[in-house]
C-alpha cells in the first residue's frame, strides 16, 4: 500500500457521499458476505472539504476476507476469501511457484509480526490459474483461485467477500478501497499492519489511454484501473492478489478487482508524455470479466469434493479403430498429483493413427505434459501448454501416450479422439496436422508448386530406423527472403521438442542436403502475414550412421542461418 510521507489520515469527502448515492447496483444476494463488523469511520464536517490524500492503517477486523498468502512463513501476496474453501489471488503470485502445498493462507491476520488470536492458517490444496493467463504477458487475466485444504471457520475476524452479480458494474468515479501489506512507497518499507487506501475507479477510456501513454504501451482485456492522475495513493509491491472492493449503500462490500500491477507505485500518469519518469494507475483484474470462470470452478469444486482422479491402470492397452481418451476419465475429477498415465494404442495393422485434441488444459510445461512414443519407446511428440497441435498424424499403427503430472496441483485435463486412417500420406500432410513419419518420402509447403498462403504452419517429424540418420535433400526453395529468416522460413530441429534449432532457411538458393545428428529430424515451415512464394519441396531419406563428420549445408548460401551444429 502506497502512503504519502506523512501518512495523512484518510478523509472520505463529498465524492464518496455522491458515489454511494448514485450506486444503482443490486444488493448481493448472500447477506453473509461482504459484512464487516467494524463500523466505517463517520464522515464529519472537517472531512467533507478535504481531498483523499493517502492510505492508513486499517482498524482491526475491518476486512475479514483479507488473507496473507505466505511461502515459507513469509508474506508474498494478498488474497480474498470468497467462500469457506476458496480464496482469490493474482495468477502471477502463484504461477512460477506452482507447488500448491508450499503455500499457506492466513486469514484473520492483522499484524504480520505476531500470531494473533483469531488467525486461521490453511494450506492450499489446488491452484487454478485462469487459462488465458500467460507468464509471457502476465498483466492480463492475472487471477487464480486457491482451493484450501480444509475450510475457514467464519467468525468476527474471518469472513467472505461478495462476488459481483453478473452484469454488476462499478461506475467510474466510484470510490473503492484496496488493502494489503505491500510497500508503503515504491522501493520503501513493508508494513507489519494491514493498510488501506481509497481509490476512484477510472473509465475504461482513461485506463486504456493512460496505459497507452507508457513508453512501452500496454493493452489487455481484463484491466480495471483505479487511482489519481497525480498519484500519491496506490497499491504497491506485496499488495498483489488483494482486492479492490466497493461498498454499496448498505455497507456490503463487493470484489471489483484483484490487485495486479502498475508502473511504479503512486507516481501518477498525468504528464507521462512529457517526462521520462512515467507512472500508471493501479491496475486490477476486472472481476466482471472473469466471473463465469470463477463460478464454473466453484461449481466443479462442489462436485469434485471427495473424488480425485488417478490412473486406474498404469498401462491401458487399447485396440480399436477409433475412440476417445480423457483425463481425468470423468469430467468432475481433479487428477492426483504425481501421476503417470500410459495408454498403448493399436489401430488395425497397416493403418495409421490420427489424433485430434478437443481439449487440453495444461498450464505448465514443466509439470504436466502428454508425450507420444513409438512402441520401441522413442519420443515422437511432446505436448503441453500452448505448444499443442490440434491434430497429429502418426505414420504407424501403434503408439504409446504418456501423460505426466509431476507433483503439482494444477487442474489439468485433456480430451482426445483417435482414428485409424489408410496410409494415404500426402507431401502437404504436415500443413493440416503435425505429421510424424517413419518412412522416407517427399514433403512440401502448402499448395506447392503454387504459392503458399500467408500464416501457414506445416510440421513434420521424421524418425529414422535404428542406426540411421535423416537426410533432407531440397528440390527447391523459394521462400520470402529476410535478413535473419524471421518472415517466412523452413526450420530444422534436432528433436521433437524443437528446443534446438539446427538450421533456418529462406531465400531462393537451393540448399545442399542437411543430415540430422540423431534419428529424429523435425521440419517446420512457417509463413507470416504478407508476401508468398512457391515455397519448398524436399525429400527425406534415411542414411546409415557412419560416424563420419556430418554434412552441413554449404556456407555460401546467403540466406541460410546455421545454428548449433
Ligand atoms: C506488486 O508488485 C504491485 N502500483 C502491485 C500493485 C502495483 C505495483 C506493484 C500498483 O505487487
Amino acid at each position: 500500500m502506497h502512503m504519502s510521507k506523512n501518512k495523512l489520515i484518510l478523509l472520505l469527502g463529498m465524492i464518496c457521499l455522491e458515489q454511494s448515492k448514485s450506486a444503482t447496483r443490486s444488493l448481493p444476494k448472500a447477506a453473509t458476505c461482504g459484512q464487516s463488523l467494524v463500523k466505517s469511520r463517520p464522515l464529519n464536517d472537517l472531512n467533507i472539504f478535504s481531498r483523499i490524500v493517502g492510505g492508513r492503517q486499517v482498524e482491526k477486523g475491518s476486512y475479514p476476507w483479507q488473507v496473507s498468502l505466505k511461502q515459507r512463513q513469509k508474506h508474498v501476496c494478498g488474497g480474498t476469501i470468497i467462500s469457506a474453501e476458496w480464496v482469490i489471488t493474482a495468477a502471477h503470485c502463484v504461477a512460477n511457484r506452482n507447488i500448491a502445498s508450499t503455500f499457506n493462507v492466513t486469514a484473520g491476520e492483522y499484524d504480520l509480526s505476531y500470531i494473533e488470536p483469531g488467525e486461521q492458517t490453511l494450506t492450499v490444496e489446488t491452484i487454478i490459474i485462469h487459462p488465458d493467463f500467460s507468464t509471457k504477458k502476465p498483466m492480463d487475466y492475472d487471477i487464480a483461485l486457491l482451493k484450501m485444504a480444509g475450510a475457514f471457520h467464519f467468525d468476527q475476524s474471518v469472513g467472505p467477500m461478495c462476488l459481483p452479480e453478473p452484469g454488476e458494474q462499478f461506475e467510474p468515479g466510484f470510490i473503492c478501497t484496496t488493502t494489503g501489506w505491500g510497500r508503503l512507497n515504491e522501493g520503501g518499507v513493508v508494513p507489519q499492519v494491514l493498510q488501506e487506501v481509497n481509490l476512484p475507479i477510472l473509465t475504461q477510456d482513461e485506463c486504456i489511454t493512460a496505459l497507452l501513454t507508457l513508453q512501452k504501451p500496454i493493452s489487455g482485456r481484463t484491466f480495471l484501473c483505479a487511482g489519481f492522475p497525480d498519484g500519491g495513493r496506490d497499491a504497491c509491491q506485496g499488495d498483489s492478489g488483494g482486492s479492490l472492493m466497493c461498498r454499496n449503500k448498505k455497507g456490503t462490500w463487493t470484489l471489483a478487482g484483484v490487485t495486479s500491477w502498475g508502473l511504479g507505485c503512486g507516481r501518477g500518469w498525468r504528464n507521462n508524455l512529457q517526462k521520462a519518469d512515467q507512472g500508471s494507475p493501479g491496475v486490477f483484474t476486472d472481476l466482471t470479466k472473469v466471473l463465469p470462470w470463477i463460478h464454473k470452478h466453484i461449481q466443479i469444486g462442489k462436485l469434485r469434493k471427495h473424488s480425485r482422479a488417478a490412473c486406474s491402470e498404469q498401462d491401458r492397452v487399447i485396440r480399436a479403430s477409433e475412440g476417445e481418451l480423457h483425463f481425468p476419465e470423468s469430467p468432475f475429477l481433479y487428477y492426483e498429483s504425481k501421476q503417470l498415465c500410459v495408454w498403448t494404442l493399436f489401430v488395425p495393422e497397416g493403418m495409421h493413427v490420427l489424433l485430434n485434441f478437443s481439449h487440453f488444459d495444461a498450464e505448465s510445461c514443466h509439470h504436466n505434459y502428454l508425450s507420444i512414443y513409438s512402441l520401441e519407446d522413442t519420443l515422437i511428440g511432446k505436448f503441453c501448454g500452448n505448444s499443442l497441435a490440434s491434430s497429429v498424424l502418426v505414420g504407424s499403427n501403434a503408439i504409446r501416450l504418456r501423460f505426466i503430472s509431476d507433483a503439482t496441483d494444477y487442474a489439468v485435463e485433456f480430451n482426445l479422439t483417435y482414428k485409424a486412417l489408410k496410409p494415404n500420406y500426402l507431401p502437404e500432410s504436415g500443413c493440416s496436422s503435425l505429421t510424424i513419419l517413419f518412412e522416407e518420402g517427399l514433403i512440401q509447403s502448402l499448395h506447392y508448386p503454387e504459392d503458399y498462403s500467408n500464416m501457414a504452419s506445416c510440421n513434420w517429424v521424421f524418425q529414422a530406423p535404428k542406426h540411421h540418420l535423416v537426410k533432407l535433400s531440397f528440390q527447391n526453395l523459394e521462400v520470402e527472403e529476410s535478413g535473419d529468416c524471421t518472415s517466412d522460413y523452413v526450420s530444422l530441429h534436432r528433436a521433437v521438442e524443437r528446443k534446438k534449432e539446427v538450421a533456418r532457411l529462406c531465400g531462393f538458393v537451393v540448399p545442399t542436403p542437411v543430415v540430422s545428428i540423431s534419428r529424429v529430424m523435425s521440419v517446420s515451415f512457417q509463413s507470416d502475414e504478407n508476401m508468398t512464394f512457391r515455397g519448398f519441396q524436399a525429400t527425406a531419406s534415411f542414411v546409415p550412421k557412419t560416424g563420419k563428420k556430418i554434412e552441413a549445408p554449404t556456407p555460401q548460401v546467403s540466406s541460410l542461418i546455421l545454428l548449433l551444429w
